[in-house]
């Protein structure tokens, strides 16, 4: 993509350019095993060498999905982990593999199921969005589109678990 940077002179660079912006659209209409919805990622300070990423996962297939490795250009390194919370001290695990039950959900959020993200290749700011490939076993791979907010929706914040 780094071309898209590169002054465009004619209408048939622009006709390509706008072929590009709907590549992904036409890429979500194919069926995939896992839904990813509501995928952001939490703006941090300039400078910052990990960020977290959130999502809701869908499996509405009759087979557990599992997410085998979680990849993207725009980060060094991303890992699944989840939040414990024992005897009132939070416990950070990762995890090596993730699986999505048959018709089940998983859901990351603040305080739980996160995705860590090492090594921003560079500043990601509120606004910003991301490709995210997740790398699953016996299904094709899918990427998604991560939107860098700084802080959770309002409906988010509503909730509180305890
Ligand atoms: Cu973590």
């Amino acid at each position: 993509m780094r071309f898209l940077h590169t002054p465009l002179t004619s209408t048939k660079a622009i006709t390509i350019y706008l072929l590009c912006l709907f590549q992904p659209a036409i890429s979500l209409a194919t069926e995939n095993a896992l839904i990813i919805t509501n995928a952001w990622i939490q703006e941090a300070p300039p400078n910052t060498k990990i960020m977290a990423g959130y999502m809701s996962l869908t499996n509405n297939s009759n087979e557990p999905v599992t997410i085998r490795s979680i990849t993207s250009q725009s980060f060094g390194k991303i890992e699944p982990h989840r939040t414990l919370h024992k005897d009132g001290i939070a416990k950070m695990v990762s995890l090596k593999k993730l699986t999505v039950p048959e018709q089940g959900s998983i859901t990351f959020k603040p305080g739980s199921y996160h995705l860590m993200m090492f090594s921003p290749e560079k500043p990601l700011l509120s606004g910003d969005t991301v490709t995210v490939s997740f790398q699953l076993d016996n299904h094709p791979a899918i990427n998604q589109r991560f939107l860098v907010r700084r802080e959770p929706a309002i409906a988010e914040k509503k909730d509180h678990h305890h």
